[in-house]
């Protein structure tokens, strides 16, 4: 991740979130809607909790961008909690007379205990403040500037989710985008249009309500769900990443970029862990040319990257969410004051986040692949880029 560039601050409870994205080239249009319209999105889902409800994520447009158009200079963003008022006390930035006890009860599976330790703080929530989710509404915004370059090239990414819990959805991108079929992309495109609807993201209506049970019955128990969810990127270049070198290849950058993300356990590409259990000569997607459409596929097992590279199939990410660990029935834990065994402290939560996640992931995979475009064709201004993307050799696809 050379090109494009960015860092994110503020605690979750703090005043504010900023982030400052670099490497955006020129010329580029871009208003406050397009970057809140993925806030929102990020904010939907059945089973989040009522910090929601308070919150209205918008982000100002503070530096880099100059009557609706990206000036190539870095692009500054701002978003102000609405949860503020409610924690200038417990969160001031100045001394008080009078400071919160401190929180001392870690939650197994959160970043709370090795935070403690490392940082040697000896109040929970200077760990928390920060490992919180909420940061990840700044990349949201900092993909939506990078999904609206792309968009520039004619590459779009959206996701859903496939599973929480043994619930597991019968409409997967392997299987719709795989084969030949000239509706393929359309088919996806619809089936997204469903996720999009769907209260928990997910396209097949039987398992959208059978997950929603869950998350009822979770919440019930005091308890939490993860999932898997899948993203796609279509029309991607053939050529983005690199074979030549470990830290070229595409798909370790975005095994990076979602692996960063709060509590994902794992990635795979196209058929992921599923090509341990067959031969090669099952795994790997056979080419065939027609005239006059060009090179086509049968199946897209390969999630769209071979050698590194992006091969002009749709790109296909599954990540793995673990259940968050901030149970309203809370685990045993140690109180790292007394030593004695106690529950881990209860916070304000939601019950499944993967919706949520979907969109974040999505924000992931724009910033990647704007990287991997600007890395490949170059360019300081969107026009200059798109008479590099026009001179790219012209492979035609089957779809
Ligand atoms: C989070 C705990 C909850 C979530 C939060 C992530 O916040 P709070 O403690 O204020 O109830 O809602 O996510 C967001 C605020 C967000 O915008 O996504 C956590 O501990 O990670």
């Amino acid at each position: 991740m050379n090109k494009i560039r960015f860092l994110t601050a503020g605690e979750s409870h703090g005043q504010a979130l900023m982030t400052i994205l670099e490497g955006i080239p020129a010329g580029l249009d871009l208003t406050s809607e397009d970057i809140e319209d993925q806030l929102r999105r990020r904010q939907r889902g059945y089973g989040r909790g009522d910090r929601q409800k308070i919150e209205q994520d918008k982000a100002k447009i503070m530096t880099g961008v100059r009557y609706g158009k990206t000036l190539g200079s870095p692009i500054g963003l701002l978003l102000e909690n609405k949860d503020w008022p409610n924690w200038t006390e417990k969160m001031s930035v100045e001394p008080v007379q009078n400071p919160v006890g401190p929180l001392q009860m870690p939650r197994p599976g959160h970043a709370d205990f090795a935070g403690m330790v490392k940082y040697r703080h000896d109040d929970l929530r200077n760990i928390l403040e920060r490992s919180s989710a909420r940061e990840t509404a700044m990349r949201v915004a900092a993909g939506a500037v990078a999904r609206k370059l792309l968009s520039e090239f004619g590459i779009e990414i959206y996701g859903q989710v496939i599973q929480i819990e043994n619930i597991k959805s019968s409409l997967t991108a392997l299987d719709v985008l795989s084969g030949n079929d000239k509706n393929r992309v359309d088919k996806w495109r619809e089936l997204l249009q469903k996720a999009e609807q769907s209260p928990v993201a997910c396209a097949d209506q039987q398992a959208e309500s059978d997950i929603m049970a869950r998350i009822d019955a979770a919440a019930e128990r005091g308890d939490t769900l993860g999932g898997i969810y899948e993203i796609v990127a279509l029309n991607v270049p053939v050529g983005l990443g690199s074979h030549v070198h470990w830290d070229r290849r595409l798909d370790a950058w975005i095994a990076m970029a979602m692996m960063g993300i709060n509590a994902m356990k794992s990635v795979e590409i196209g058929l992921g862990k599923g090509v341990a259990d067959i031969p090669g000569s099952q795994v790997h997607d056979e080419l065939f040319y027609n005239e006059p459409e060009g090179y086509y596929r049968l199946r897209n097992a390969a999630g769209g990257i071979e050698g590194g590279m992006s091969n002009g199939e749709p790109i296909i990410v599954r990540v793995a969410m673990k259940p968050l660990p901030t149970l309203s029935s809370p685990l045993r834990s140690v109180d790292a004051g007394s030593k004695m065994s106690k529950q881990a402290f209860r916070e304000r939560s939601d019950v499944c986040a993967v919706p949520a996640a979907v969109v974040i992931a999505e924000a992931m995979l724009a910033i990647v692949l704007a990287n991997a475009l600007v890395d490949k064709i170059g360019g300081d201004s969107i026009a200059e880029m798109k008479i590099h993307y026009n001179g790219l050799p012209h492979v035609p696809l089957g779809w």
